[in-house]
């Protein structure tokens, strides 16, 4: 990767949009794991929004003596396996394997030896009548990429089920060179974006943002986003978005 001058990054963050690039990364000891240590890529302490984030997403860089706690009181995880292996309340995780820990579930990571996941963290809001989810675990091969708008170029496929008891979507996309999303979307749902592979240009805002594998990216509610791929292999991204609960809420 080419060396920004001294002095510059290509993180930037707006009212109502973020891109958090790799070259700022300041890598922390992770609240609620053990000898684990992290980067915190988008939580509600961004506060610079007119309504800030309402989840988080986070790298963790797991070591051979790493392991997590419980997440706080009323949330909920999901953790994405971006390298490495671990395993999760007995539970075999591989790279780009996944698990839903629904809140309370106690089910601890732990990993033999390096890896590094990708962990968005939700206050769970309950719907009257609906039993919360229980424990998933899966692997992205196991959950079919469907065309995204009957476009074969761009395929989506849904880690978590689409059911009312789910108030988030964990969705991965993957876009063929030169495929964009069918137009510019404006929409209530807030998006956490993790770029898994290739590049592109996001558009976010009145902004244009040449975007690139290890980036990440929030979109705000209502922050205006397109994307086209770009380069020689897919691209693709790995996003957040709230779901199934009341626009009042
Ligand atoms: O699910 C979505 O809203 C998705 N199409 N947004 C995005 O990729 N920026
Ligand atoms: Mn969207």
């Amino acid at each position: 990767m080419t060396q920004l001058p001294l002095g510059r990054t290509r993180t930037q963050v707006n009212r109502n949009h973020a891109i958090i690039a790799p070259d700022g990364y300041v890598v922390s000891p992770l609240h609620g794991w053990t000898e684990t240590e992290g980067v915190m890529l988008i939580s509600p302490a961004m506060g610079v929004a007119v309504r800030g984030p309402r989840f988080a997403m986070y790298l963790a860089n797991l070591t051979s003596d790493s392991c997590s706690r419980t997440a706080d009181p009323g949330v909920q995880r999901l953790i994405y396996v971006l390298d490495g292996a671990v395993s999760v309340g007995g539970d075999d995780l591989s790279s780009e394997s996944f698990a839903y820990l629904p809140p309370g579930d106690d089910s601890s990571v732990n990993s033999s030896g390096s890896a590094r996941l990708l962990v968005f963290e939700k206050p769970y809001v309950s719907l009257d009548g609906t039993p919360a989810p229980e424990k998933i675990v899966g692997h992205l091969s196991e959950r079919s990429a469907e065309p995204f708008m009957g476009d074969e170029n761009a395929r989506l496929a849904t880690l978590l089920p689409v059911e009312p008891a789910f108030d988030m979507a964990v969705n991965v996309f993957t876009f063929d060179p030169g495929t964009p999303l069918p137009f510019v979307e404006t929409h209530i749902m807030e998006h956490g974006l993790y770029m898994s592979q290739g590049q592109g240009v996001y558009r976010l805002g009145e902004n244009w943002y040449p975007v690139t594998k290890g980036d990440s990216i929030w979109m705000a509610a209502y922050c205006p986003q397109w994307f086209v791929a770009m380069g020689r292999e897919p691209a693709q991204y790995i996003y957040y978005k709230d779901v199934h609960r009341s626009h009042l809420s």
